[in-house]
């Protein structure tokens, strides 16, 4: 958690040479320009292609062709067709609230990425003349949509791919190859600011707004905090998206809208959080299963894993030589009789037992959530 603190730190002293540097005529690093403004500006080139571009085509497999409408021709705009209707999302970051538009071709049979998984995904970059900068030719590729990886994607990724789900894998081909089916398939509309900004890359140049034609294959779910709970799992109210509010650059003043996720309220979100429920115990202790109930206990199967699942899951068919049955899910502090009933208070001494239920209950408050458990020494 004090990475971040480093991270900046260490932005500040690179300003600081920067800043020295000018005095002996370097050459001056040009300032960015204010967000703001450049979005007012990438707004207006944006919804004015959107009026002047049409949809030519879209074919079975989702691979869709834009062009310009001609001089005197009928063809209905991106903007007012009706056959994918235009969709927006509203996004902050560095104190803007960008509107981001996008088309939804198809939007997918499997599950929806979060703003910090792994997914893997075709693409093609175009900028808003055309011009196409980059394409992986419908072949998918892996990337990592958090803000924070080594090799991260542009912002306007994480917003968006986690409004489209997955596809449905096919029995792997004789050579291994897998396709895919029915996946998120769309075209997002992106200002600089949730693209590369001030600073171009080979074929594009600074402060372009990009479009971006993707199709959404498959993903993987990550753990950034290492603490046995999936980022998706700590994604409290479920929107699909988490944020670190610890990036003041990015997010100066959220709006009330944007939810940090932080069970302690801390500052550090969960994701990140090693001790969500700020009780002094890890996650990573207090989701840990006691090992007298990994495996098989008094006839019952208990799983085999080290740690709860999140819910219980059963037997995975295709893995006919592992029995991944899981009854237990994180469960909630315990509800059963206390160990001692002549004495009714519970207490680190006289602690109530677990019941089935506790393992299982819908809704129920999982312990590494809960300050109150495990019970506090007195
Ligand atoms: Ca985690
Ligand atoms: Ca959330
Ligand atoms: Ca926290
Ligand atoms: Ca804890």
């Amino acid at each position: 958690m004090n990475k971040f603190k480093y991270y900046f730190i260490l932005l500040l002293a690179g300003i600081a040479i920067v800043s020295c540097s000018k005095d002996h005529d370097d050459p001056e690093t040009v300032p960015l320009r204010d967000y703001k403004e450049q979005y007012k500006a990438d707004n207006d080139s944006i919804v004015k292609y959107l009026n002047t571009h049409y949809i030519k085509e879209v074919t079975a497999n989702f691979d869709i062709t834009i062009e310009k409408i001609p001089a005197g021709g009928t063809q209905t705009s991106i903007m007012n067709q009706t056959v994918y209707p235009l969709q927006s999302r509203d996004v902050y970051n560095h104190d803007v609230t960008y509107k981001v538009y996008y088309l939804s071709l198809n939007k997918g049979s499997g599950e929806a990425p979060l703003n910090s998984d792994r997914i893997f995904a075709s693409y093609t970059g175009s900028l808003l003349n055309g011009t196409v900068f980059d394409s992986s030719y419908g072949v998918g590729r892996s990337f990592e949509l958090y803000l924070y990886a080594a090799q991260s994607v542009i912002d306007g990724w994480g917003e968006i791919f986690p409004q489209f789900k997955t596809g449905t894998p096919s029995a792997p081909a004789a050579d291994g190859t897998i396709t895919y089916s029915d996946f998120g398939a769309g075209v997002m509309f992106l200002p600089s600011g949730l693209g590369y900004y001030g600073s171009g890359q080979d074929a594009i140049p600074a402060y372009s707004p990009l479009v971006f034609s993707f199709k959404l294959f498959s993903l993987q779910r990550l753990d950034h905090d290492f603490d046995g709970v999936f980022d998706y799992q700590e994604d409290l109210n479920g929107d699909g998206y988490i944020y670190d509010f610890r990036d003041t650059a990015r997010y100066p003043t959220p709006p009330a809208t944007m939810v940090a996720d932080d069970t302690d309220k801390d500052g550090v979100p969960d994701y990140v959080d090693t001790d969500d429920d700020g009780d002094g115990y890890s996650t990573y202790y207090e989701i840990t299963k006691p090992t007298e109930h990994i495996g098989w206990v008094n006839g019952v199967f208990n799983g085999a894993s080290t740690y709860y699942p999140w819910d219980p899951v059963i037997d995975n068919p295709s893995t006919p030589n592992t029995d991944e049955t899981e009854p237990r899910g994180i469960p909630r502090r315990p509800t059963g009789p206390l160990k001692n009933p002549a004495d009714p208070t519970e207490s680190i001494d006289n602690p109530k037992s677990f019941l089935p239920a506790d393992y299982t209950a819908a809704g129920r408050k999982r312990i590494h959530l809960d300050n109150t458990y495990p019970y506090q020494k007195k």
